[in-house]
């Protein structure tokens, strides 16, 4: 049986041409900064993302929470989505790892503007409040259904929360995601942010690894952090291989991935009892509420596997669907098919 797996981008697998790079690729031991393969993929990933310089990092959750620990003091405040991933899914690293509590934000839709922002900001007057040490945004937001920050937005936050001496963080997993939605490059969308994440292992492909961006003197401190997460590594250049070819081959193809995204969200629409809006799918993940069709979301689950479709429950009632380059156009029309044959 074909398996359609839309659980998410994190299962596509490397390409061939990646396999080839890894197989070849110069090494050397990275703790001594002696591997040339990361050497240039960080270098390539700082000058595709307009910062300083760029750290190669095992995964998007150490990326995340090194860039935390650096921005943070103990007992800080961080701003953050309601459903972002830092928040959800990194298993209380920020509280764990960097003594810092979360201060979660309702966005519409996922996105936050500066005014949901400013009203969650501690007085600095009173120095017996918790006091907000860093604000971060989520571009393309993963549990919002993919939802893109636009650019101008992105801006006033970082403007605003600048001038209030708060840096802010971004977790770009999907940042390539973002810019083609948006049409601008991932660049623009580094720009006002003090640091950032990206990921090579999702709709890019790669079998591992993330980056994070800031400026010299940021990467330089995160070396040692990444030290002390453990994520330090040797001859990785069999790794950052794959992730250049990652940057270089996979980011001008996502545009494909929202146009298959849209399709299965029209398609999905036109189910009695799914709720979801195509409009508001502007990249490769759908999140659509499927309580009005009777049918749990465990219950999809496991009837769409025993036909070869693979998608997950985020909630009893929220399914998720992520496209990627290991699903085609044919393959998401007949995941619609097996859908609309189960739930009706
Ligand atoms: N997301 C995964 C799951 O962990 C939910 C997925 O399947 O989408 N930031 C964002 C926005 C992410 O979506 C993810 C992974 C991460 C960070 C963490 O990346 P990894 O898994 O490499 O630690």
């Amino acid at each position: 049986m074909n398996i359609i797996d839309l659980r998410s981008d994190t299962v596509t697998k490397p390409t061939e041409e990646m396999r080839e790079a890894m197989r070849r690729a110069e090494v050397g031991d990275d703790v001594y900064l002696e591997d040339p393969t990361v050497n240039h993929l960080q270098e390539l990933a700082a000058a595709m993302l307009g910062k300083e310089a760029a750290l190669f990092v095992p995964s998007g959750t150490m990326g995340n929470q090194v860039c935390l620990r650096l921005h943070t003091q103990i007992g800080q405040e961080v701003i953050t989505e309601e459903r972002s991933h830092i928040f959800n899914y990194e298993m209380g690293a920020m509280a764990a790892v960097s003594g810092v509590l979360a201060r979660p934000v309702r966005g519409e839709d996922g996105i936050l503007d500066w005014p949901m922002i400013e009203a969650a900001i501690r007085p600095r007057s009173a120095y017996y409040v918790a006091q907000t040490g860093l604000v971060t945004l989520e571009n393309s937001h993963n549990m919002a259904g993919g939802a893109v920050m636009p650019l101008a937005r992105l801006e006033e936050i970082c403007e605003q929360s600048h001038a209030l001496g708060l840096p802010v963080h971004l977790d770009g997993a999907r940042i390539f995601n973002a810019a083609t939605a948006l049409g601008c490059e991932a660049k623009d969308l580094a720009r006002p942010v003090d640091s950032l994440m990206f990921c090579l292992s999702k709709g890019l492909g790669a079998p591992i690894g993330s980056l994070i961006a800031g400026t010299r003197e940021f990467i330089d401190r995160a070396l040692a952090v990444r030290r002390m997460f453990g994520g330090s590594m040797r001859q990785v250049g069999v790794i950052a291989a794959a992730g250049i070819i990652a940057l270089e081959k996979m980011t001008g193809r996502l545009a494909e991935d929202h146009a298959n995204a849209q399709g299965l969200a029209r398609g999905l629409a036109a189910i009695p009892g799914v709720q979801i809006d195509p409009e508001k799918v502007p990249t490769n993940i759908l999140v659509f509420d499927i309580s009005q069709t009777g049918v749990g979301t465990a219950e999809l689950s496991a009837k769409l596997k025993a036909l070869g479709v693979l998608a997950n429950g985020i909630s009893p009632r929220e399914m998720r669907m992520v496209t990627h380059k290991d699903v085609s156009r044919e393959d998401c029309e007949t995941a619609l098919r097996i859908i609309k044959t189960v739930l009706n």
